[in-house]
């Protein structure tokens, strides 16, 4: 874990403060930008000059150094069938615009593309480049309460996940249906997957249908958490 996330951690746990409100930067759309606007101007004045780091941009790497090869399938059970035509992305929880997506309204968002490295805990890891949406621009057209700390995200296989609200609005945390140019080829997770420099590989959902926003977890934390490994698993 990164001095910079323990940091914005202990900070979110002592302040109280939702996390929507403290970022800046990156991914700046129009309905981002109100989204950040509403929320963070009473809660930013309580901060008073409490100096906050908005979150830096993970170094990304060249085209030249992508390594096709390196990025290893590693599904815990099997490759679910999705029906492209039929799925819908389910955003719901504590929020004021509940949201059932399309694969076209997904496309016609902004589309990012970064090149990170992946790293799974079993000891490998890969650079890769992902095309897809900035989920915080999905978050932001959710409109959550102010109150929302993390996100859970539901998979098509029965996998599952949480994390910070800090870590889901990070400018690199992406919804990817591009790998390395190319359409996301189902095996990694095809329509959708969590893409993100700042988490290990066991935290990127593949096959992603929900994403419930929070305030509390739940006793399950997630598929590997839940047999103990670390929850907030940052790199
Ligand atoms: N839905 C789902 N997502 C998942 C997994 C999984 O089994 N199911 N495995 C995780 C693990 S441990 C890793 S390392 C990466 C692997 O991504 P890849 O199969 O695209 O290489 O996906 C993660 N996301
Ligand atoms: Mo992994």
């Amino acid at each position: 874990m990164s001095l910079i996330h323990l940091k914005r951690r202990q900070f979110l746990q002592v302040s109280g403060l939702s996390a929507v409100s403290l970022l800046l930067g990156g991914c700046g759309t129009p309905a981002f930008e109100d989204l950040v606007g509403q929320l963070s101007e009473p809660l930013n004045r309580k901060v008073g000059k409490l100096i906050f780091n908005p979150q830096k941009p993970v170094p990304e790497f060249y085209l030249s150094e992508i390594e096709p090869e390196a990025l290893i399938v590693n599904t815990f059970r099997s490759t679910p069938i999705i029906e492209p035509e039929n799925y819908r992305l389910i955003v719901d929880g504590e929020v004021n615009n509940p949201l059932s997506l399309t694969l076209a309204e997904i496309y016609n968002l902004p589309l990012t593309s970064m090149i990170i490295r992946h790293v799974c805990v079993e000891g490998w890891a890969a650079i890769v480049q992902w095309g897809g949406v900035c989920l915080r621009e999905i978050i932001a057209l959710a409109q959550p309460k102010a109150n929302v700390q993390y996100a859970y995200f539901k998979s098509a296989d029965g996998y599952y996940e949480s994390w910070d609200i800090a870590s889901v609005l990070h400018p690199q945390t992406l919804l990817a249906y591009e790998k390395n140019g190319e359409p996301l080829p189902i095996d990694n997770g095809a329509p959708l997957r969590l893409a993100a420099p700042i988490k290990l590989g066991y935290k990127q959902s593949k096959w992603v249908t929900k994403i419930s926003l929070v305030s509390n977890l739940s006793q399950f934390k997630g598929y590997w958490e839940d047999q103990g490994y670390d929850w907030f698993a940052g790199i």
